[in-house]
Parts: C-alpha cells; sequence; structure tokens
C-alpha cells in the first residue's frame, strides 16, 4: 500500500439515474485496490442500496463502503448541506486512513454538482443511452466537473447515437476541460480514468 502522511484524494461522482456511478466506482476500485487502500461513500436518497450492492460485489471491508440516507433532495447532500456526506468521509478517514475516497452522489439531473468542501476532484457521468444531444443541453456538472465521463459507448448503436457527433458536441461544450468516452463493458476504455485519478492521488 502507498503511504499517505495528508487526507485522502476524495473523488466525488455525479450524474444522472442510472448512468453507470456505481458501476465505473466498481470497476476503478477493483483495478486500484491493489494499489491504494480505497474508501467509498454512496448517496441515494430512500435506501443504502448503492452500499449495499458493492460490499457484496467488491472485495472491501464492509467497513470501509458507507451508505447514506439522504432522505431528500439529492443536490443537498453533496452540495449545500454536505454534513451527512461530511460525517461519513470522517469516519472512514479516522477508522481506516484510506488513500482514495470515492463519493458516488444520488442520481440526479443536469444540474447537480458537489461542494468542494466535500471533495477535491468530481466527474461527471453520462451514458450515450440518454441521447446524443446531452451535451449540448449543458448544465454544471457537464461544463464545469474535473473529468466528463460519456459512459456506455457500446450502447450507441442501439440508440441511434452518432459517437464522432456526441464527440465534437462535448469537445465544443468543454472547452479546455478533460472528457472521456468508456463503457464500463470494455475495461480497456478506463485506463485514462485510471491515469485521471493516478496523476491526482
Ligand atoms: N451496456 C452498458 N451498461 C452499463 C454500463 N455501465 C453501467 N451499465 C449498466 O447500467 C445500469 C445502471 O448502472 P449503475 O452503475 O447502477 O448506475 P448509477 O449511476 O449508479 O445509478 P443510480 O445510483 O441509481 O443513479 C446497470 O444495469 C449497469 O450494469 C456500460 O458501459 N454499458
Ligand atoms: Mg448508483
Amino acid at each position: 500500500m502507498k503511504k499517505r502522511k495528508k487526507m485522502s484524494l476524495k473523488i466525488g461522482i455525479a450524474g444522472p439515474v442510472g448512468s453507470g456511478k456505481t458501476s465505473l466506482i466498481e470497476a476503478l476500485t477493483n483495478i486500484l485496490k491493489n494499489k491504494y487502500k480505497i474508501g467509498i461513500v454512496t448517496n441515494d436518497i430512500y435506501t443504502t442500496e448503492d452500499a449495499n450492492y458493492l460490499k457484496q460485489t467488491l472485495d472491501l471491508p464492509d467497513e470501509q463502503i458507507i451508505g447514506v440516507e439522504t432522505g431528500g433532495c439529492p443536490h443537498t447532500a453533496i452540495r449545500d448541506d454536505i454534513s451527512m456526506n461530511q460525517k461519513a468521509v470522517q469516519e472512514l478517514e479516522e477508522k481506516f486512513n484510506p488513500d482514495i475516497i470515492f463519493v458516488e452522489s444520488g442520481g440526479d439531473n443536469l444540474s447537480a454538482t458537489f461542494s468542494y468542501e466535500l471533495i477535491d476532484y468530481y466527474m461527471y457521468i453520462i451514458d450515450t443511452a440518454q441521447g446524443a444531444d446531452i451535451p449540448r443541453k449543458k448544465g454544471a456538472g457537464l461544463l464545469f466537473s474535473d473529468l466528463l465521463v460519456v459512459n456506455k459507448t457500446d450502447l450507441a448503436p442501439y440508440v441511434g447515437v452518432d459517437l464522432d457527433s456526441m464527440q465534437n458536441d462535448v469537445k465544443e461544450n468543454r472547452k479546455n476541460k478533460p472528457y472521456v468516452f468508456i463503457s464500463n463493458k470494455d475495461e480497456k476504455t478506463l485506463n485514462e480514468v485510471l491515469e485521471w485519478i493516478e496523476a491526482l492521488a
């Protein structure tokens, strides 16, 4: 394990419902866990479903995964009143001193963003099956996140999405900020996300 004297690197993952936030955390953790100590905080409105799923599928001690049940607007819990998430992050830091903590937002709409009081950097994840026009519709996460992830490229042909044209729209709206197109079903496409994380860790 890499030794860190400073606080954990906290990476937020926001994005619309079902875009692939939990699946991305699962895939990244499976690769990163051999080199870094990982902690995970998930947000769901009414349950701890995502945390329960990750506890079942990941080879991590259950205590390193905390499910926050926000009980209300998912924006609020990651941007305005971040106290529930801060408590979960602090618990992980005090007990395990993780190198990296992933904080998954509850599935939301295009206006979700993280407070930088809670995380150091955040990804915003959309997917091709939501339609090619999503990048043109903009939104704070899409424009300003530290990394934009366009997931489910494997589904593009089935939903009539032209990836080249979507890429042009993403490029135009992101200006100089980074973005990646990935498919969680194709592990090698995760490399750019891994490189982005490792450059910060
Ligand atoms: N075909 C395909 N399916 C994917 C991909 N990534 C995720 N999925 C599937 O999409 C569904 C939703 O993925 P999740 O990871 O649960 O999405 P999420 O953003 O965490 O969802 P919420 O937490 O409910 O907002 C699951 O059935 C995944 O298996 C991908 O790249 N390609
Ligand atoms: Mg999820």
